[in-house]
């Protein structure tokens, strides 16, 4: 019996994905469970499994196509091959089912590479029927973006209309006037294009969002580092090797800040015009891949030790770059740091992660002339810049909130304690 072999719906508001490799052949004998294809969604890459097994009849796309849930992939003959004997089931769930996650998602070990930056969405996201996801997909509304007034927190139908009304009220993100289309460079020159990656494409919308729908600003200040470099000398290496590191003291004195100053942890509710406030402090901390920038998350860095977070961020790090964050690790951010100092630069202007408010940008440190009343002395500073969104945050508060990280950073002992 011919079956056919679909793209399930992986998760919430992910319509789309990209065939990276075809792992199979026809004529292929396949058992079930075995992969299928690499396909790369905004949100995780991750292996299409067979439902059961047989022979690849057919294969209907290659490595590069853009393919969209229910779309037919595959053709199994089933039942030839060996090892098969799982329940047939059908292979991609009906559109409103609760979606089962691939396999990658779903089994350990996941092979679940690392995704895009996912907005924060988590506290703004309630349980919603099939029915009410049905009509978010029709409207093109972005369920994490809608706040539920039904019972529990769940969105209703209501909701997602006032959501798709308010949207229908502003411009489109990234697209606020007419863009012209490109001129023909090639008359100028030789010209070469390429495809934006996944990671490329969900940074540009996300970028141009954060753009559009954030009226930001930014400020610069600077923290005297002489005790904390002393600190650092000090307090060595933790236990499994990693050093505090400049980031990770910028990450804990920002967290202290955002319970001091919880405006600067909210998130605006434009259709209702309230402030989201969040009663958790996690931070996003912006990392540079060679597959482009990802932003994992900090949980609870308020409570945690300056250590711990050194210990995390290493390891958040170092697991981005090898694509191996799962896309629950990229996601809840409720603030975000982007540390350009180990490259360089003086001041840089960093772009409000949307829904959150603020991000920190963190420039390189540089010994500066400081006057002590009687002489100038040399002194290392760390240059700090805060973006943050000025419908919620007044300048005076983004002064005293950076002026606090700053603090935190003069005196690494408040830190600590
Ligand atoms: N000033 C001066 N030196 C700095 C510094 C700063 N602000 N930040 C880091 N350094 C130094 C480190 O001390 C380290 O020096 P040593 O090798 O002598 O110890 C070196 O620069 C490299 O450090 P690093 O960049 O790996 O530092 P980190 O571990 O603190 O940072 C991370 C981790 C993930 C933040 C960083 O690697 C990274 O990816 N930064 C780029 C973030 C980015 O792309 N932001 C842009 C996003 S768009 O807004």
């Amino acid at each position: 019996m011919r079956r056919d072999v679909t793209l399930p719906e992986v998760s919430e508001n992910v319509a789309e994905a990209t065939v990276v490799k075809v792992l199979v052949a026809v004529g292929e004998t396949v058992k079930a469970d075995q992969p299928l294809l690499e396909v790369e969604t905004d949100k995780a890459l991750f292996e299409l499994p067979a439902p059961e097994g047989g022979v690849v009849a057919e294969v209907l796309v290659k490595a590069g196509d853009r393919i969209s849930v229910g779309q037919v992939l595959l053709r199994l003959e089933a039942g030839e091959g060996p090892g098969q004997g799982k329940a047939p089931a059908e292979t991609a769930p009906p559109p409103e089912a609760p979606a089962p996650l691939p396999r990658a998602a779903a089994d350990a070990p996941p092979p679940v590479q690392s995704p895009l930056p996912a907005p924060a969405p988590g506290p703004l996201r309630g349980p919603a029927s099939p029915a009410v996801r049905k009509l978010a997909r029709e409207l093109g509304v972005d369920l994490s973006s809608v706040t539920g007034t039904g019972p529990r927190g769940r969105i209703t139908v209501e909701d997602v209309k006032a959501r798709a009304k308010s949207l229908l009220s502003a411009p489109p993100p990234g697209r606020s006037a007419a863009v012209p289309p490109l001129p023909d460079f090639s008359k100028w020159g030789p010209v070469r294009r390429e495809p934006f990656s996944t990671v490329r494409r969900v940074t540009a919308e996300a970028m141009a969002r954060a753009w559009a729908a954030v009226p930001q600003v930014t400020q610069h200040d600077r923290a005297e580092l002489s005790s904390l470099e002393a600190f650092r000398r000090k307090s060595g290496k933790t236990a499994d090797g990693a050093s505090l590191t400049v980031t990770a003291f910028v990450v804990k004195a920002a967290a202290l800040a955002l319970r001091a100053f919880p405006a600067l942890n909210a998130s605006v509710d434009e259709a209702r015009m309230e402030a989201v406030f969040k009663e958790y402090v996690h931070v996003g901390v912006a990392v540079d891949t060679d597959h482009g920038l990802l932003v994992p998350v900090v949980r609870d860095a308020d409570r945690k030790g300056l250590r711990e977070i050194a210990r995390e961020l290493r390891d958040l790090a170092e697991r981005a770059r090898q694509r191996r964050l799962s896309p629950t690790e990229l996601e809840g951010g409720t603030f975000t740091v982007s540390n350009l100092g180990g490259i360089g630069g003086t001041a840089f202007t960093p772009i409000v992660y949307w829904p959150q408010v603020a991000i920190l940008g963190v420039s390189r440190a540089e010994i500066l002339p400081r006057w002590n009343g009687e002489a100038f002395e040399p002194r290392p500073f760390l240059p700090l810049s805060l973006s943050y969104d000025h419908r919620l945050v007044d300048g005076a508060l983004g002064a005293r909130f950076l002026r606090f990280v700053c603090e935190g950073i003069e005196d690494p002992w408040n830190l600590v304690l």
